[in-house]
């Protein structure tokens, strides 16, 4: 399907296209605050807390979440596993844990790319409708933002080319910097569809 097109809903905190059939958002917001079917945690290999935007989706969620990850057995790099959302406005949390930047010889793009595609594969196992997503790995974890930018972009798109439940995804950003460089990671997806 060509994408219909993009509209401005405020000047710089919510940005929205649809591609595919899906809507795609960009909003400066704190990402526990959405009441949408699933958020995405920036978690860490033991699925215990930390700082970063983990640290915040743990004390909105409050202890239970805690207590039910203990349960979970940790996740590997790139891998995504399901909570449910507790006290958070959003039903339920799927944690993945992206890469640690070692200066991008280290499968950091892959890794990245495959937090992406197992935390909507995920969503789609659920039949969830919408999900939103911080910048992993951009934050502690130290990978670039403007290469992590086009990675989770193009993901997404490559997940919008099947059949799917999902329909709408927010790129929840902290820093106007962040919103930025999805807007513009998005608008050169849609105006190059065909390149990697
Ligand atoms: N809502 C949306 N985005 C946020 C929020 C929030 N409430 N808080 C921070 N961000 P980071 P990482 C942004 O460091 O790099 C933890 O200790 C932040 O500005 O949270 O994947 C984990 O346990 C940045 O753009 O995650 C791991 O040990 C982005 O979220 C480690 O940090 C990701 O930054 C994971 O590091």
């Amino acid at each position: 399907m060509a994408p219909a097109g993009e509209h401005f809903s405020a000047p710089t905190s919510s940005w929205s296209a649809s591609w595919n059939g899906a809507r795609i958002e960009v909003r400066q917001d704190d990402i526990t605050r959405l009441a949408l079917d699933a958020i995405v945690n920036a978690a860490n290999r033991t699925l215990l807390g930390g700082g970063g935007v983990d640290g915040a989706i743990h004390r909105a969620a409050g202890p239970e979440l805690l207590a039910f990850c203990r349960t979970l057995g940790g996740c590997a790099t790139g891998q995504a596993k399901l909570s449910p959302g507790f006290n958070l406005p959003a039903r339920a949390v799927i944690h993945t844990v992206g890469p640690v930047w070692q200066g991008g010889g280290a499968g950091e793009a892959a890794l990245l790319s495959s937090c992406y595609r197992e935390s909507l594969a995920l969503a789609e196992r659920e039949g969830f409708a919408s999900i939103a997503f911080p910048a992993i790995s951009t934050g502690i974890y130290g990978f670039p933002a403007e290469r992590a930018a086009p990675l989770a972009v193009r993901s997404l798109m490559a997940h919008l080319e099947g059949a799917r439940s999902v329909r709408e995804v927010v790129f929840c950003c902290f820093s106007p910097r962040s919103a930025e460089l999805h807007h513009d990671a998005i608008a050169q997806a849609i105006a190059h569809p065909d390149r990697p």
